[in-house]
Formats: structure tokens, C-alpha cells, sequence
């Protein structure tokens, strides 16, 4: 049976699934994808904005947008994107989606592209990037910060290419994209690509081993997207000494915390520090 229909019907924003977790769920676990029912108020992406403003405004001649890399370790105003990472919200969807209720936050970024001239993501699997992380089960929150459509530049992904838990091989690109490498997708995936259309506050969640991509901003509308990392710790260890940022334990009942974690369940103060 194929699912595609289904998630073209739910990329778009009038017509988000609605349903008690279960459709999220079979979605995320069968396609590799799962578009969320619930976005976030718009008074809070309201203050994204502007936080976001805040750090564009910060950028040095030559620095991209698109590679706002962990804001919630290094940005000066890190302890908003952190606060973000455990929206309520998110979590329980994540949760909903990976089938857990023992969640880890591993990265972020805030990807960014202008308008007219934002990158293109060649198509890739998230999960060949991260040395330190032993086990496949992450899952990427995608959250709209802005409107996102195919006619600037929203994220793509083949639905169900995440099936065989294959690591596909890196070929270089031509440069101009944001990775500069990208895997081999055969006409038909493309085909099947899913259009991640969203308002702003709505997110999606991908598998890491999903193909998934999206084509250069030429479009007069910013494209503004913060990808929020989270591993289920019941299934992956993380490399505490060559993970480049603290790992939080983040959802759970205190039996996946490990030593060098940091404690950030709801009702756990902010660290100090961001590193
Ligand atoms: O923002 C995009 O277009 C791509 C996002 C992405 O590659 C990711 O979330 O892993």
C-alpha cells in the first residue's frame, strides 16, 4: 500500500492530520516522516523571530545564514534556543513520533536561507554525520520559523527511503550547496519527494536515515527553519568526550541518565553554562 498520498495531503497546512498520536507514529515509523498536528503558539514564534533577527544581525561579512550551527551551546542568547529544545510541545511529539519516552537532545541548527540567494541542501541522510552517536534511532524536528513552500526553497523528503537502514555513499557536488556532497536519488525517488509545506510554528520530524534535501532560495521570501536533534536513549549512546556539545537528557523517568549528561527534564534549572 502506498503512503504518499497521505503525507502530500498532510504537507499542507489546512489539512495537518488530525488524530491521538497514532497516525504520527505509523507515519514517522513507515515513511520516515511525520508532519505534526500541533505547532507552537504564535506569540512564541513571535519571539523566535526576533531572536533570530537578533543573531542575523550579528553576522560577519562572509558568515551564511544557512549554517547557524547550535545556538542553543553558542548563540549569546543560547538560553532561548535550549528553552525551545524542550518545548513541551515538541517533546511529546517527538516522543509520539520515535515511539519513546526516553529522549536525549544531541545538536541543533538554524538553517536560514535569504531570500534570492539561499543555498540548496543537496540530498543526504542526517545519520552519516555524527561520529559520536552509536545507534540509529534520531529523529530531526524541522520548525517553520517562517512560511515554507516549494517556492522558497522548504524542505523535501522521500518518503520510506529511510526503510533499509542503509548508509548511503557520499559523491561531491559542484560546491554551491550547503553540504557539498550529496547521495545518488534515482528519478523515480525524486519523483516521490514529499514538499514539506508549513506555517510558521509548525514542524515536522524526520528519521535520520530518511533522503531528504531542498532546492537554492530564489524566491523575494526568507526561508527560516530550526532542526532540533533528538536521539531516544533507550536505543544510542553518545560519545560524551568527542561530542562537540553537552548532551542533555532531556525526557524520562532518570534510568537512561548517564554520568557527563546534563539533566534537563522540565522543572530542571538551565545550566550555568552552555558548554
Ligand atoms: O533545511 C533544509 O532544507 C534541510 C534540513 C536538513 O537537512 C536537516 O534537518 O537535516
Amino acid at each position: 500500500m502506498s503512503t504518499t498520498p497521505r503525507l502530500q495531503r498532510c504537507a499542507h497546512p489546512g489539512t495537518l492530520p488530525q488524530g491521538d498520536g497514532h497516525d504520527e507514529r505509523s507515519q514517522y515509523r513507515d515513511d520516515g516522516l511525520a508532519i505534526m498536528r500541533e505547532g507552537l503558539p504564535a506569540a512564541l514564534i513571535g519571539d523566535v523571530r526576533r531572536h533570530l533577527d537578533g543573531l542575523l544581525a550579528t553576522l560577519t561579512p562572509g558568515q551564511r545564514p544557512e549554517e547557524l550551527i547550535e545556538p542553543h551551546a553558542r548563540a549569546a542568547d543560547w538560553r532561548f534556543w535550549l528553552e525551545l529544545c524542550r518545548h513541551p510541545v515538541v517533546l511529546a511529539a517527538v516522543a509520539r513520533a520515535m515511539g519513546t519516552s526516553e529522549l536525549l537532545l544531541i545538536m541543533s541548527h538554524l538553517i536560514v536561507k535569504p531570500a534570492q540567494d539561499g543555498k540548496a541542501v543537496a540530498w543526504h541522510q542526517d545519520i552519516t554525520y555524527w561520529p559520536s552517536v552509536h545507534g540509529t534511532e534520531v529523529g530531526t524536528v524541522w520548525l517553520a520559523i517562517d512560511d515554507v513552500d516549494p517556492g522558497n526553497g522548504c524542505m523535501q523528503v522521500i518518503p520510506r527511503s529511510h526503510a533499509e537502514r542503509e548508509r548511503m555513499q557520499k559523491i561531491e557536488t559542484d560546491g554551491r550547496d550547503l553540504l557539498k556532497v550529496r547521495v545518488a536519488v534515482t528519478p523515480e525517488q525524486e519523483r516521490l519527494a514529499v514538499p514539506c509545506t508549513l506555517t510558521a510554528g509548525h514542524f515536522t520530524i524526520h528519521d535520520a536515515f530518511a533522503i531528504h534535501g531542498s532546492a537554492a532560495n530564489r524566491s523575494a521570501r526568507r526561508r527560516a527553519g530550526y532542526t532540533m536533534r533528538y536521539a531516544d536513549a533507550s536505543a544510542v549512546q553518545v560519545d560524551l568526550d568527542q561530542h562537540w556539545v553537552p548532551v542533555y537528557y532531556i525526557l524520562g523517568d532518570g534510568s537512561r541518565f548517564r554520568p557527563g549528561m546534563r539533566d534537563l527534564r522540565a522543572g530542571q534549572a538551565l545550566p550555568a553554562s552552555p558548554t
